[in-house]
């Protein structure tokens, strides 16, 4: 694969250099919404926060924090920094409840978040010969068109199949040669099965580069997806959201250790998601963002909920940028179960590698009485194993040790059909809660 850095002058720069430029930007953006977005203005008024004030980068920590109810409270436009009519795009994300958030992006905004996505790009592998599918759906969600545009930006050819449509997929990759997939990890896997059911030979397809993200993707289920699609296929992890431009906040370059953050634009801290308190570099705690360069939707201190840690060190690459751990969790999808704290990723790493089973599985919680359960249903690569009692009760008694000791609470696991489980084409469900039904 290529190892090109798309723009060195930002993504090599000497730490202090980076940390000059993020705090100048800083005091800009703080003086923008402060002149732009009552919301902030409001709050700065009542804490007597003015650009003045900020003198070091960590004064940051005198700045409220914005949560995705803040989105809520001001739908549609409440946070927007410019007049409707110099917003070029608008993007939203459906929540489970309430109004969705609701996003904007002015003209300058558009072009940095195509340099963002444009260095993500690099770092996975793609440059101007690729010839890339994007797999996520077009529409309000910012996958698609997030990438669409970065891989433009670098001269890929890009075809936007959007989602679904497996069969076509596959037979646009075949003719197409198509060598680099924008995907979830989930529908990645899904079409190498799909391709493997419809008895079509791997050697048929040319591709080599999974540009993946919009939801976890452990080191063992990205091994068992490039497992799958064979032929050297190399995939990388790529993180963003929706409040923060979309994917292009980080990625992960060949080596894999970390993904690189854009630290131009987006100043990181992490944070105890209990209590609110700053926690030390390299400390594990809910990932808190600054969009420095946004203005269509300014950003200060956005709280994502997901917990990671931050590497400051710089990459063997030849990057300086910070670079994120792949997301362990969500602080509120992490299930307490018992009093212990449960993350659908640690399950999964300890599902993938038992041959028995394939890579699809569901979380079920309940109210037992005062108790709370968890069920792990998964899935039999070989159906007729469900007619053989020893062999099944062996399997689930392995799979049930295995989870127990990572998790340290009782566990039921269930083994079904294979193709019994839902599969998606966009962000998977891992977690069925029903506890409150
Ligand atoms: O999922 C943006 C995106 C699109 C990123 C395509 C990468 C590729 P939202 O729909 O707003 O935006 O969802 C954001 O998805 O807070 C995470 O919980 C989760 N998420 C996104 N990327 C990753 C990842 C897009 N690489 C939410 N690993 C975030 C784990 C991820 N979780």
């Amino acid at each position: 694969m290529v190892k090109k850095i798309w723009n060195p002058e930002m993504e090599c720069m000497k730490r202090a250099d980076m940390e000059a430029l993020q705090l100048e930007r800083l005091k800009a953006l703080v003086d923008y919404c402060d002149k732009n977005v009552k919301f902030y203005h409001d709050r700065f008024v009542k804490m007597g926060i003015t650009a003045d004030k900020i003198k070091v980068l960590s004064d940051i920590q005198y700045l409220p924090y914005t949560t995705k109810a803040d989105l809520r409270d001001t739908y549609p436009f409440g946070m927007f920094g410019v007049d409707r009519r110099e917003i070029v795009r608008i993007h939203a994300s459906s929540g489970t409840t309430g109004n969705p958030t609701v996003v904007g992006y002015t003209k300058e905004d558009l072009g940095h978040w195509a340099e963002q996505v444009a260095r993500i790009a690099t770092a996975g592998g793609a440059d101007e010969n690729s010839l890339v599918q994007i797999c996520f759906g077009y529409g309000l969600f910012t996958g698609a068109l997030g990438l669409h545009y970065g891989l433009e930006k670098i001269g890929a050819t890009v075809v936007p199949i959007s989602s679904g449509n497996t069969e076509k997929q596959l037979k646009f990759m075949r003719d197409f040669g198509t060598d680099t997939i924008v995907a979830t990890p989930s529908y990645c896997l899904y079409l190498a099965e799909s391709a493997r059911e419809m008895g079509i030979s791997m050697e048929n397809y040319n591709l080599k580069i999974g540009l993946l993200g919009s939801e976890g993707c452990t080191p063992e289920m990205r091994d068992q997806i490039e497992e799958r699609w064979g032929n050297g296929f190399f995939v990388s992890d790529n993180y963003g959201m929706s409040e923060l431009n979309g994917p292009g906040l980080s990625g992960e370059c060949y080596l894999r250790d970390g993904m690189h953050i854009a630290e131009d634009h987006f100043l990181c801290e992490v944070i105890n998601s209990e209590t609110g308190d700053v926690l030390d570099k390299g400390e594990t705690g809910e990932l808190v963002v600054t969009n420095l360069t946004k203005r269509g939707i300014p950003m200060i201190r956005y709280r994502t909920k997901d917990i990671t840690y931050i590497n400051y060190e710089p990459c063997e690459c030849g990057r300086t940028s910070a670079r994120m751990h792949k997301i362990i969790g969500r602080s509120d999808d992490m299930l307490k179960i018992r009093g212990v704290n449960v993350f659908p990723s640690q399950v999964e790493s300890a599902l993938i590698g038992i041959s028995e089973i394939g890579p699809h599985y569901l979380l079920i919680v309940r109210r037992e009485g005062y108790s709370d359960t968890l069920e792990i249903k998964v899935e039999l690569i070989d159906g007729s194993l469900l007619d053989k009692y020893g062999i099944l009760e062996a399997l689930q008694r392995k799979i049930h040790d295995r989870i127990k000791s990572i998790l340290g609470i009782e566990i039921k696991v269930t083994l079904a059909e294979p193709k019994s489980i839902e599969r998606f084409t966009g962000k998977a469900q891992r977690v069925v809660d029903l506890r409150n039904k």
